[in-house]
């Protein structure tokens, strides 16, 4: 029975676990989330993921939210479909763990704290004080491309992934150069990401609605 994936297209943890799902070739029926609407907060979803977020996945009788988590357990369960995106070895396991861990526990959040999201839609600005957070967590990024030659080795993984989703979400800022300096994360975007199949399906055929908003906000703020 394919996997029940509950996502919407303009979240950024969704389009990791889609990313994953596409690149591992598993069987997934999609399942779109209208946050607009609330259809997040409705009795129905609740019964998916009861803290009322997307993604989320059901996987038979079993159900899961929360992005890296996911991510865990599709690569692990199937895994003979392509064991490189968690590898076994406990040494090449705990890299991309700690690139998830850092991922979630800081470096996400300086990038989501700069871009303002929830002030953008409240009238306020870019963060440009945050901006040093960003360099940060950009510097982050470089040394464990540097040092595994990818966010968790040479092959893709499942950090290389979710790493991608929090620093996309950058695009956003249209800051010309913001690469220039973090040669590692410039090489890695063009040659690890950009050829992906699922980057172009996910990424640039899909019309990014929440990048559209945020413009919109950061746009009226700018003319008021
Ligand atoms: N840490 C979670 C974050 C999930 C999350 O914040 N999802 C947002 C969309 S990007 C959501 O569902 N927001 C609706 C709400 O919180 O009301 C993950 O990685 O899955």
């Amino acid at each position: 029975m394919p996997i029940q994936f509950y996502y919407n297209a303009a979240s950024p943890p969704s389009r990791a676990v889609w990313m994953l799902l596409e690149e591992m070739g598993i069987e997934y029926e999609a399942h779109v989330v209208d946050l607009a609407s609330g259809e997040h907060k409705k009795a129905d979803y609740k019964k998916v993921n009861p803290l009322s977020q997307v993604p989320a996945i059901v996987d038979g009788n079993f159900k899961l939210w929360e992005s890296r988590a996911i991510l865990q357990y599709l690569a692990t369960e199937y895994r003979s479909k392509n064991p490189k995106f968690y590898p076994d070895d406990p040494k090449a396991r705990a890299i991309v763990d700690m690139v998830l861990y850092s991922d979630a526990s800081a470096y996400q959040s300086k990038i989501l704290s700069y871009l303002n999201i929830g002030g953008v839609f409240a009238g306020g600005d870019i963060m440009h004080d945050k901006f040093d957070g960003v360099k940060e967590a950009l510097k982050m990024y470089d040394t464990y491309i540097k040092e595994q030659k990818g966010m968790g080795g040479d092959h893709l993984t499942i950090a290389d992934i979710s790493a991608f989703n929090a620093l996309y979400m950058l695009s956003y800022a249209e800051k010309e150069g913001l690469f220039s300096e973090y040669p590692n994360v410039q090489a890695w975007f063009e040659k690890k990401i950009k050829p992906l199949k699922s980057y172009d399906k996910i990424y640039v055929q899909q019309e990014d609605g929440f990048k559209k908003l945020y413009l919109g906000a950061l746009a009226a703020t700018k003319n008021q």
